[in-house]
């Protein structure tokens, strides 16, 4: 029999977004966000979707807390819609979207879970992004002045801060590739995006110091380690430059180390100026690590920057991702040995504040949904939780994505990534059977 041992005071979650599952987006004085912009664009996301009503979390809230609850969770990660609370970008703050997320993180107490919000998870106010958005580095007091609101209205409500979710996705996705919101395709402005939501980071701790509150502070990036498809040096070179461009270029400058070489060498021109990097070094308390899967990558001469992923073997998900939790472990050792002595501290504490995949769910005769795949990929998975911890790795913490079946950006409602189905016909809610797997681990029976 296999067994998952974890630490008495292992935190264990489930990760959502406002976008993907609040809905409501025209009530309570809500301003509009790029998502709603850019999913009304034709083709953008599938089939038009759009996050108006997603799973209705923001009138339903209590009871998926209370199937939290039931499943013993310990701690619920959440994000805060910006033009909730300050629906033109800046200035006139909304009373009643502070409201609904004191209600929100009071209900979470209540059922004693432990509130993880993040700051940033992609829903830009349009205004802001009709300046420019994350191009313009104006965005950074726009970004100071609404997470002061934030700590000022919700600190004593508020057990965990991170201050933007997957930076990368929102240079990458948002202003070089185009498929996530706002849909620009352009390398000059990505790589303003990459500085400035760097400098946002920043500035979000700095003035978060200044609070005096004490719940930790930090980031979630979702790390692109590739291992080297073959033992060739020119492979291993790939992948050490993909790790640069999509990874590095986030973490070292966070972790004081400034932008990598390769970034340089490969022609990466960041619009620093002075006392940026400083700012953007701010000490953070933990790391949050979104883990999905990993690649192998090889050299390639024809292509950008002479790299390109390769085929896998792996059983995939429903979005195509292959299984490999060895890339987590691989991930995990790295993160420990490139943060160690960071701010002077011996090791950042690490929380895997995403894991999960995607499978085709249906909801079975008997009314359950038996998604045996994705308990396969979850077991994998804290498997290697469990071993890094014994091999010295700091990790503190993890958070499932996702609480919900929820709209998963450009593929709409096509991917269910919960552990908890959702009808979006009638937004019943079933546990599936890894939300079962999910209260037996937790307490303590992970055993199969
Ligand atoms: C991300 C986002 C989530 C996604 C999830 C599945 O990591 O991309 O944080 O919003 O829905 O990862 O793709």
């Amino acid at each position: 029999m296999k067994r998952l041992e974890f630490p008495k005071d292992f935190l264990w979650g489930t990760s959502t977004a406002s976008y993907q599952v609040e809905g409501g987006t025209h009530e309570d004085g809500r301003g509009e966000c790029i998502w709603d912009t850019f999913a009304r664009k034709p083709g953008a996301v599938y089939a038009g979707e759009n996050g108006d009503v997603a799973c209705d979390q923001y009138h339903r809230y209590e009871e998926d807390i209370a199937l939290m609850a039931e499943l013993g969770f310990t701690s619920y990660r959440f994000s805060i819609a910006w033009p909730r609370i300050i629906p033109e970008g800046r200035g006139k703050v909304n009373p009643q979207g502070i409201a609904y997320y004191r209600k929100l993180c009071e209900e979470l107490h209540k059922h004693k879970i432990h509130t993880c919000v993040t700051l940033y998870h992609w829903d830009l106010p349009q205004k802001l992004e009709d300046e420019g958005g994350w191009t313009n580095r104006s965005i950074i007091s726009a970004f100071e002045e609404y997470v002061k609101i934030c700590y000022k209205e919700l600190g004593d409500l508020v057990d965990m801060w991170i201050t933007i979710n997957e930076p990368l996705c929102v240079a990458h996705l948002g202003y070089l590739y185009g498929v996530h919101a706002p849909g620009i395709r352009d390398q000059e402005k990505a790589l303003a995006s990459i500085h400035y939501v760097n400098m946002a980071h920043g500035i979000a701790v700095k003035e978060y110091r200044k609070t005096g509150l004490k719940a930790p502070i930090g980031i979630t990036w979702n790390p692109n380690t590739p291992r080297p498809a073959t033992l060739k040096e020119e492979d291993k070179k790939a992948a050490d430059m993909l790790r640069a461009l999509t990874t590095e270029v986030f973490m070292f400058p966070c972790l004081g180390k400034g932008y990598p070489v390769l970034a340089k060498e490969a022609g990466y021109k960041m619009p620093i100026q002075e006392g940026d990097l400083e700012l953007i070094a701010q000490p953070i308390d933990f790391i949050g690590v979104n883990y999905y899967n990993e690649a192998p990558e090889a050299y390639d001469e024809k292509a950008p920057h002479k790299y390109t992923e390769k085929p896998s073997w792996q059983e995939v998900s429903f979005m195509k991702w292959p299984y490999t939790p060895g890339g987590l472990e691989r991930q995990l050792l790295w993160i420990t040995e490139i943060s160690k002595g960071a701010f002077g501290k011996k090791e950042i504490p690490i929380y895997i504040t995403e894991n999960g995949c995607a499978c085709d769910d249906i909801v079975a005769p008997d009314g359950r949904v038996h998604d045996r795949n994705r308990i396969n990929y979850l077991q994998q998975h804290l498997e290697v939780c469990a071993d890094v911890i014994k091999k010295g790795v700091p990790l503190k913490g993890y958070y499932v994505w996702s609480l919900l079946d929820n709209f998963e950006w450009s593929w709409g409602y096509t991917k269910r990534f919960g552990i908890i189905h959702i009808d979006f016909k009638t937004l019943k809610r079933t546990p599936k059977d890894s939300a079962y797997f999910m209260r037996d681990t937790i307490a303590g029976y992970g055993e199969w």
